[in-house]
C-alpha cells in the first residue's frame, strides 16, 4: 500500500535553498556541513518529494558573479528544474548579509544604500521573473534600530512604503504579475525590527499605493517570538485577502529564532494551524523556512525535510479526524447552539433594531449558565493528537 503521508505535488511543499542548503553556522560556530551547489539541492528536494524551491538571489547567484556566470548558473539551474519537475513558486532578496546593510536596506540613514538596495531587489525581481516566481517576499533582516537615537521611524516607514511602491511600479512596467509578501520579525538580526508582526504588516499594506498587489508571508517562529498565537495572525491575513505565502517552521517560545523542524516542538499549535489552512482551502505554497539541527548529518538533513512534509500531512489527517469525530462534533454544536432569537438585532444597521436591542432584558443569571465544556473539548484533540482517538 502507498504511504498516505507521501507528499505529491498538490500539497504544493516548497523549500528554500537556504533552508536544506543550510551549513548549520550559528553565531558561536562555523559551519558543520559541506555546502551544497544549487543544482545539489534541487535534487535533493526532488528526492524527498517536494514541489518547488525558492532562493535569495544571492543563494542561487553570488554577489560579485559576473554575467557570464550569472548565465552558466541560471542555465544548470534551469536544467535541474527541468530534470526533476521542481518549480520555483517564490524567490526573494538577500538585503541582510552584506556589511552595506548593517543599519538597513530601504530603511537605512543612508539614501545610496537605499538606493543600491532598491536595484539589488529590481534585479532579484527579474531573476526570480525568469525562473518563474510568482510570490515576492520581502523580509525586513536588517530594517530596523539598536538606539531610537539615530534613526526616524516615521522617515523609516517613509522610505519603506517609497520603496515597495516603486517595486510595485517595476512589477506592472515588467508585466510580471508577481505579488509581493511582506515577512514580519520582532527582533533578530536587529535588536528591534521595524513592523514586528504580521498584524502591523497589514496595518501597512493599507498605506500603499498598490495594496492589492501586496500581501503578508507570515512565519511561524516570528509571531511565536512575539508570544503571539500564530494561527491568529495567519487568520487575520486571510480574512484580509493578504495570506500570499506562509513559512512554516517551529520555535520554543520567545527566545532567538530557532527555525526548527515544522511540527517538531509545538504539536498542537501546528495542528491548529493546519487545520485552519485546509479548512479555508489555502492553496498557496506551504513553504518549510526551517533547517536542519546543527547535529545533523547530511543523510539527517533529509530526514528533517521529509519530516517537515510528514508532520504536515499527518496534523491534515487528524483535521479530518477532527471534523469526522461524532464527539467533538457534537461538543461543538453545543458550544455554538443558537435559537435564533437574536437575528432580529443582527447585521445591518437600523434605528428600530439599535432601539429594541437597547429596550430589551436579557437574564445575565440564566446566560451565564450555559455550559462552554472546553475542558472535555480540549482534551479529546490532545487525545486524537496523541493517537488513543
Ligand atoms: C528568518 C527569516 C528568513 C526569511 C528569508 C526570506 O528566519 O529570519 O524567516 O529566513 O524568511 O530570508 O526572506
Ligand atoms: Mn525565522
Ligand atoms: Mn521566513
Amino acid at each position: 500500500m502507498a504511504d498516505r503521508y507521501q507528499p505529491r505535488p498538490e500539497h504544493k511543499f516548497t523549500f528554500g535553498l537556504w533552508t536544506v542548503g543550510n551549513t548549520g553556522r550559528d553565531p558561536f560556530g562555523k559551519p558543520v556541513r559541506d555546502a551544497l551547489s544549487p543544482v545539489e539541492i534541487v535534487h535533493l528536494l526532488a528526492d524527498v518529494g517536494a514541489y518547488g524551491v525558492n532562493f535569495h538571489d544571492n543563494d542561487l547567484v553570488p554577489i560579485d558573479a559576473t554575467s557570464g556566470e550569472r548565465e552558466r548558473i541560471v542555465s544548470s539551474f534551469k536544467r535541474a528544474l527541468e530534470d526533476t519537475g521542481l518549480c520555483v513558486p517564490m524567490a526573494t532578496t538577500d538585503l541582510y548579509s552584506e556589511s552595506v546593510f548593517r543599519d538597513g536596506a530601504f530603511t537605512s540613514n543612508d539614501p545610496k544604500v537605499r538606493a543600491y538596495a532598491l536595484q539589488k531587489a529590481m534585479r532579484g525581481i527579474d531573476l526570480g521573473a525568469e525562473l518563474g516566481a510568482k510570490v515576492y517576499v520581502f523580509w525586513g533582516g536588517r530594517e530596523g534600530t539598536e538606539t531610537d537615537a539615530g534613526k526616524n521611524p516615521l522617515d523609516a516607514s517613509r522610505w519603506f512604503r517609497e520603496a515597495l511602491n516603486f517595486l510595485c511600479e517595476y512589477n506592472i512596467s515588467h508585466g510580471y504579475g508577481m505579488n509581493f509578501a511582506l515577512e514580519a520579525k520582532p527582533n533578530e538580526p536587529r535588536g528591534d525590527l521595524y513592523l514586528p508582526t504580521t498584524g502591523a504588516m497589514l496595518g501597512f499594506i493599507s498605506t500603499l499605493d498598490h495594496p492589492e498587489m501586496v500581501g503578508v508571508n507570515p512565519e511561524v517562529a516570528h509571531e511565536q517570538m512575539a508570544g503571539l498565537n500564530f494561527m491568529h495572525a495567519v487568520a487575520q491575513a486571510w480574512d484580509a485577502g493578504k495570506l500570499f505565502h506562509i513559512d512554516l517552521n517551529d520555535q520554543n517560545g520567545p527566545r532567538y529564532d530557532q527555525d526548527w523542524r515544522f511540527g517538531c516542538h509545538s504539536v498542537k499549535q501546528a495542528f491548529f494551524l493546519v487545520k485552519f489552512l485546509e479548512d479555508v482551502g489555502y492553496s498557496g505554497s506551504r513553504h518549510f523556512d526551517a533547517h536542519a539541527l546543527r547535529t545533523s548529518d547530511a543523510e539527517d538533513v533529509r530526514a528533517f525535510a521529509r519530516g517537515c512534509m510528514r508532520t504536515y500531512l499527518i496534523l491534515k489527517e487528524k483535521a479530518d479526524a477532527f471534523r469526522d469525530d461524532t464527539r467533538i462534533q457534537a461538543l461543538l454544536a453545543r458550544i455554538t447552539e443558537d435559537d435564533g432569537n437574536t437575528t432580529r438585532w443582527t447585521g445591518t444597521y437600523s434605528d428600530e433594531k439599535a432601539e429594541s436591542l437597547k429596550q430589551h432584558s436579557f437574564d445575565r443569571a440564566a446566560l451565564a449558565l450555559r455550559g462552554q465544556p472546553y475542558e472535555e473539548l480540549d482534551q479529546l484533540v490532545v487525545e486524537l493528537l496523541l493517537g488513543v482517538r
